[in-house]
């Protein structure tokens, strides 16, 4: 088999950068190690920035978004028993994000992507992309037994942070930055309406805890917690009590609890790999960079970074240009690490960290006290939190 673009890896990238491509008329395939259902079956982010919704748009997948979505111009910091509220919209200059879940959005791209006909291949084993260092690289990979090769122009890795294409570069090609944080986030999702209809970020004395929504009916609960930490330790009593605990009485009171439908710890992580590009390989999304979801910056950034690519593929393809590939890895880093360094003193600021002592725990609470009393500072969050431009 032939294809302009081979793309590894179905989550919001791949399918996203597939979209984009399909709509230009750049043949591409998709390949991805699990199934359909399985993809569908993970929850992850929540939060949409502008310019990922525009993406959606222009990928023809946005109309559900926009029916079901719900947009917010603001959300809510509380620390020492209250509430600020940061006025997106208002220090933005009218801007906002909107709530709408990772799995629908995944959603939707599978389901244009089904309609435009272009090929997708589930449950591929052992994907291998080969000579992306030449000008005629190919992708191999089983199924049902067999061995396929699929020759190609350009390989996406859009793999995420476990796939293989960031691990088939050589070592010496890449530099890695990692940091690993010293706790995990403990999530559930519930079917019972939000405590708020804005999100509420809060920093605690017995750690951080957030407070988001799938919709007006259904809830998602995050508490930080140790990282050796067990799920089957947490029941919903559990939860719900400990949450309390960590909110200001207002909202501990307005709190409906439930049974919830899932629940999962995901360890906090930020990581950069540096180049995002190889020859005929791009690295796209989280195969590139991680960040600890305390911004809500980890699927905005994978939109942006396939943003930069397929401008790029598209300036090759129409123009016989390739100052937009040439480009990417340094386009796609700048923003990518102005987005590693928000979601970093984010979750610096929320949480609480083992080794805290008094005067760290003072230099919180004085970051906190200044950013809800300067403008200045609650604007850098602000423009920071909507995402910005690309
Ligand atoms: P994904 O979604 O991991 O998709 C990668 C796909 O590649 C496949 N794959 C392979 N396929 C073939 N061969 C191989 N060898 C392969 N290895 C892997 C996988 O099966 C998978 O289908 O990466 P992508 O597309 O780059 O998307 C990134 C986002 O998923 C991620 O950044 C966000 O979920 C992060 N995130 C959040 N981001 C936000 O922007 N806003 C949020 O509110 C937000 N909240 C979150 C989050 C991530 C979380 N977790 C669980 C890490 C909340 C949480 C709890
Ligand atoms: C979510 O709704 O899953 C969510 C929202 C905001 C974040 C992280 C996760 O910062």
């Amino acid at each position: 088999m032939r294809t302009q673009v081979v793309i590894i890896g179905s989550g919001p990238s791949g399918l996203l950068l597939g979209q984009l491509l399909t709509g230009a008329g750049i043949d591409n395939v998709i390949l991805d190690r699990v199934s359909k259902d399985y993809i569908l079956g993970r929850v992850r982010a929540g939060v949409l920035e502008e310019g990922t919704i525009h993406l959606m748009d222009r990928a023809g997948s946005g109309a559900r978004m926009h029916a079901e979505g719900l947009p917010h111009d603001g959300f809510s910091l509380a620390f020492d028993g209250r509430d600020h509220r940061i006025d997106l919209h208002e220090l933005t200059g009218g801007k906002r994000v909107m709530v709408y879940g990772q799995t629908e959005l995944t959603r939707d791209l599978m389901e244009e992507r089904a309609r435009t006909g272009a090929p997708s291949i589930y449950a591929a084993a052992n994907v291998v992309p080969h000579d992306f260092d030449g000008h005629a690289p190919c992708v191999t990979y089983d199924l049902d037994g067999t061995t396929h090769r699929i020759d190609c122009d350009f390989i996406a890795g859009c793999d995420g942070f476990h796939g293989i294409s960031r691990k088939s570069v050589p070592e010496k090609a890449i530099r890695s930055f990692e940091k690993i944080y010293p706790f995990g986030w403990l999530g559930i999702l519930a079917d019972v309406p939000p405590v708020s209809h804005e999100l509420i970020y809060a920093n605690h004395p017995r750690g951080f805890a957030l407070c988001s929504m799938r919709s007006q009916t259904r809830s998602r609960y995050y508490l930080q917690c140790a990282l050796d930490e067990k799920v089957e330790a947490w029941t919903d009593q559990r939860f719900w009590d400990e949450l309390r605990r960590r909110l200001p009485a207002h909202h501990a009171e307005a709190l409906v609890t439930g049974a919830s439908f899932e629940k999962s710890i995901a360890p906090l992580r930020s990581f950069v790999a540096e180049p995002m590009r190889f020859g005929r390989l791009f690295l796209v999304g989280d195969a590139a960079h991680i960040v600890p979801p305390t911004g809500a910056k980890g699927l905005n950034l994978a939109a942006s970074d396939v943003h930069y690519l397929f401008e790029g593929l598209l300036e090759h393809y129409q123009d016989r240009s390739n100052a937009g590939i040439d480009a990417y890895s340094t386009h796609a880093l700048a923003r990518v690490w102005k987005a590693v360094r928000f979601s970093w003193w984010m979750t610096t600021m929320l949480h609480r960290f083992p080794d805290t002592g008094d005067f760290d725990q003072k230099i919180q609470e004085a970051e906190l006290d200044y950013l809800t009393h300067s403008r200045a500072a609650s604007t850098a969050l602000a423009e920071n939190y909507v995402g910005l431009p690309f």
